[in-house]
This record gives C-alpha cells, structure tokens and sequence, in this order.
C-alpha cells in the first residue's frame, strides 16, 4: 500500500512517484517483448494498435494484475478495481514527438473521477528523454479549456492542450526503468521530445477504475483486476494466454475502435492515434 507520505504527495500534488514495482531485468523482458512483437508483426503497435496491448500478450497482462502495482492503487480507488484500458507511450531518439500539456479526464470519460493513471517506466525517463512533467496542485482546480492542435508530432489523439502552463512550476517524473508513477485524473500534465539517442518507454495503464466508474462516452471493456464489480456497467474480457493469439489480436481492434470513438467524439478530425 501507499504509505501515509506518498498518499498525502497524492492528495496534495495530484500525483505520486517513484514506487519501485518491478526489477532492472522485468523491465528489460518487457522492452524485449515490445521488440519482438514490433520485428514479427510491424503493424501491431503503430497508429491506434498501441492501445491494449494487454490483451494479446501475456506479459502485458502480468504487469496490469501485478499485486505491487493494485496495492498502490488500492490505497487511491479503493478495492474493487478494474483495468479499463492500456496506451504504449514510446519516444524515438529520432521522432520530435511530444505529449501537450493535458488533463486525462477531459477526454477519457471515466465518471465519477475515482480512478488512476498508472505510468510504468520500460526504459529510464528523465529530462532528457522527455519524461512527463507535472502541475502540482492542478488537479485541484476546474477541468480546463483544451484547444485540439492536431500538430503532427503529438502523440495525443488530437492534439489537446492546455494553455499558458506555468512550465517552471512544473515537476518532472523522473523514473528508473521499473518504477511506477500514480496520476490523478484532474492533473495537468506533459512530456518534451526525447533528446537522447535512446527510446524512451512508458506503457500507461490508462485507467485503474473503480468498480463505481462509468464511460460516459462510450464503451469499453474491463478485466477485474481486484475485488468485486457490482456495477456491472463494463462488459468484461478474458485475459490472454499466448502470444497473439488470433481471436485476441480481433478482440484488440474491436476494442480499439471502440476507444477511438471515444477520443475523438465531437472532434472535428481523426488523428492518427
Ligand atoms: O508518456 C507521456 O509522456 C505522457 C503520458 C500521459 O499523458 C499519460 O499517461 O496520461
């Protein structure tokens, strides 16, 4: 769990790192499984397909069910938790690609606001490579105007940025390969480009929900990580015992197609995410 300290950095910031989760050598198998699957299948994580990795491969499933991991967001939403969705954030040394200032709640549709992001670090991430940054205290405050960019190198879906950002009073959320941040749903939040010559890693499980959550935008589909879901307002999935297995990788892109629908309701355009 959470200690007392951690969870009042949580309460006050609106956010919580390091939590140390997995080891230097977890994290490498994870960036080999990354690697393998981008060799055999080059399609598979590009575009939209970096959504929900979680459901055609194993070891992605593994880290969304870790117990280190639940326990941290247990002492944030309670018991009853549910994984409701993965993105892979990977920054190339040779891309300009950035993530805009943002709060997660504006676009995602996770109502009422009792639930996580969870940023696990596959590769170190710090200034250099364009770790996240992080408003302090922002999540405090109302959701805010976002203006849709569609600038070709954001990695969000469509550009979504808050504007006049105090960035020197930002924090960066620096993290060793393995280590876990916690973020709240109302925090503003970013990342530069990667100016290393190395990727730069992040595989978000976005979100944990509680059971309590709904989509108010559209549909997703759930895993019951922790506890119990009386709610029931989540179809639920399977979890997968291969890798890419053939009915998995369809499920994926049902799914994804569902989660696109959901970033993009009322924009005027489709992204390439
Ligand atoms: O990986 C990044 O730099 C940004 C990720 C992000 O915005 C998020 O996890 O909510």
């Amino acid at each position: 769990m959470l200690s007392d300290k951690e969870l009042k950095d949580y309460k006050d910031n609106g956010f919580v790192a390091p939590i140390d989760v997995l080891s230097l050598e977890d994290a490498e198998e994870i960036k080999k499984e990354i690697e393998h699957i981008e060799k055999k299948w080059p399609d598979e994580l590009v575009g939209l397909g970096r959504n929900n990795v979680h459901y055609i491969s194993p070891v992605f499933d593994q880290v969304c069910h870790h117990s280190k991991i639940l326990d941290a967001v247990e002492s944030i939403i309670g018991k009853d938790i549910l994984v409701g969705g993965t993105t892979l954030f990977i920054k190339d040394p040779d891309k300009k690609g950035f993530v805009s200032w943002h709060q997660d709640a504006k676009y995602i549709g996770f109502e009422p606001y009792n639930w996580v992001t969870a940023w696990l670090a596959i590769t170190d991430a710090d200034e250099e490579n364009g770790c996240m940054r992080m408003w302090a205290g922002s999540h405090k405050e109302k959701i805010k105007y976002h203006k849709d960019t569609y600038d070709k190198n954001n990695l969000l879906t469509r550009g979504q940025t808050v504007q006049n950002v105090p960035v020197e009073k930002t924090t960066p959320n620096i993290l060793k390969a393995g280590q876990l941040s916690l973020h709240h749903p109302m925090v503003v939040h970013g990342s530069g480009p990667n100016k290393s010559n190395k990727r730069r890693i992040g595989f978000v499980i976005q979100s944990y929900i509680g059971a309590n959550v709904n989509q108010v935008l559209g549909k997703i589909f759930v895993q019951q990580a922790r506890g119990k879901d009386k709610f029931k307002y989540h179809e639920h999935t399977k979890r997968p015992v291969e890798l890419m297995n053939k009915n998995d990788m369809i499920f994926k892109n049902k799914a994804n197609e569902e989660l696109s629908k959901i970033f993009y309701k009322d924009a005027k355009k489709v992204g390439k995410y």
